[in-house]
């Protein structure tokens, strides 16, 4: 990294040391597929000992200051009190995820389904979420919905969708001061043939209809294999529509893998976008989160990589040399513009962000100082039996 400009490093540096990534509650409890939950040793038994491992998440990446919870897996009796515990430990509340797919009544839809009593339900739901962001100082409620149908003819797709754009529409007008909505797309699953928010169009078609503080929020885990993503994010940053990001990777489906570990190349594509539209700097209202499972890898070394595989792409796409790939584009330079983006793409960012953590304080090498902490061995011998996450629950 020597040969970097003094000005090109303390710009990249400064960027970075501003970055926020949002942990999730749920990654640091027990996880697995539809086949088998893999109890770990040391997995938090609840709220408060999640939000001491995010605690240590940050005490570790130094970028990693809230933690997202997922309402009711995350439910206690006094959220202010947990709010209290987080500030103790030196992180805050984030995101509040609705969850309106756990329950038999749901079976044929939440905020879409045909019975009136069971959108009440749903509806019911997504308040009390808001209520808990009053208490929590949250500004975002995350809203993804299961809702959809597996045959066709099973439902009316427009019923369907007055139905969700009703539930919407008494939600976002349950918010209050600077409370935001995010609404979450999926293209299937587990609804096999048609879903309710199948795609980004959907979710912004809604988010016009709502006002200035409904906003889209791409999982990457939700689109078809093959799918552009950096150019979705690129259409809802013109459009003032992009609330934030689930990140996680995905080989087949919605995987939920560590981000960044099976394609570091769209990764760094996507916040290339973010930087080039100024929208990394916290006061852009861009959330970026991680909503991943860790089913059989040590889950808090786990989220501290996917951490610093953000800050990595983050950095390459900070060092894109924006004046050479304009004026590549502008004389129709195929071939030097897309050097731009590799150059900075194939650039070794670590003794960069090495150099970050050391300037901030930290131990240049999150994992390593991680394992010879103890707090492992602190949490294993203290936590004798986790619960589940809500996947495995
Ligand atoms: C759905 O697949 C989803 O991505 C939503 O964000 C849920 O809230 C989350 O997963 C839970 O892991
Ligand atoms: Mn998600
Ligand atoms: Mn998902």
């Amino acid at each position: 990294m020597s040969e970097l400009a003094p000005q090109t490093r303390s710009r990249v540096l400064s960027a970075l040391r501003g970055q926020r990534i949002e942990t999730a509650s749920w990654a640091y409890g027990n996880s697995g597929t539809r086949f088998k939950v893999f109890a770990q040793q040391g997995v938090p038994r609840d709220p408060y000992e999640k939000i001491a491992d995010a605690a240590t998440v940050h005490r570790f990446t130094g970028v990693a200051p809230s933690v997202a919870l997922h309402i009711p897996w995350d439910k206690v009796a006094d959220y202010a009190q947990l709010a209290r515990a987080a500030a103790d430990a030196g992180i805050q509340l984030g995101t509040i995820n609705a969850n309106v797919f756990q329950d038999n009544d749901f079976m044929l839809g939440s905020v879409t389904n045909p019975d009136p009593g069971v959108r009440r339900k749903a509806i019911g739901h997504l308040l009390e979420c808001v209520d808990v962001m009053d208490q929590t100082g949250s500004r975002d409620l995350k809203l993804w919905f299961s809702d959809g149908t597996n045959y066709p003819g099973q439902d009316d797709v427009r019923t369907r969708q007055d139905r969700l754009a009703e539930a919407l529409r008494e939600t976002y007008d349950r918010l209050a001061g600077d409370q935001r909505m995010l609404l979450e797309y999926k293209l299937f699953e587990p609804a096999f043939y048609m879903t309710d928010v199948p795609d980004w169009g959907t979710a912004y078609l809604h988010c016009t209809q709502l006002g200035d503080r409904a906003q889209v929020v791409i999982d990457t885990g939700h689109h078809a294999p093959g799918t552009n993503i950096e150019f979705i994010v690129a259409m809802l940053l013109r459009a003032g529509r992009l609330g934030g990001f689930d990140f996680n990777s995905r080989f087949y489906a919605d995987d939920d893998l560590m981000v960044g570990a099976a394609d570091p190349f769209q990764l760094f594509r996507i916040m290339h976008e973010i930087v080039l539209a100024g929208a990394l700097d916290a006061n852009a209202g861009i959330a970026f989160m991680l909503d991943q499972c860790h089913n059989i890898e040590p889950k808090i070394p786990a989220v501290i990589r996917s951490v610093m595989n953000v800050q990595e792409a983050t950095a390459k796409a900070l060092l894109v040399d924006h004046d050479a790939l304009r004026a590549a584009q502008n004389n129709g330079d195929v071939l030097e513009a897309n050097a731009a983006m590799m150059d900075a793409y194939q650039t070794d960012v670590r003794p960069l962000l090495r150099e970050l953590r050391e300037e901030m304080g930290l131990d240049p090498d999150p994992i390593a100082a991680y394992k010879r902490s103890g707090y492992f061995e602190q949490i294993r011998a203290e936590r004798a039996q986790g619960q589940a996450a809500g996947w495995g629950a």
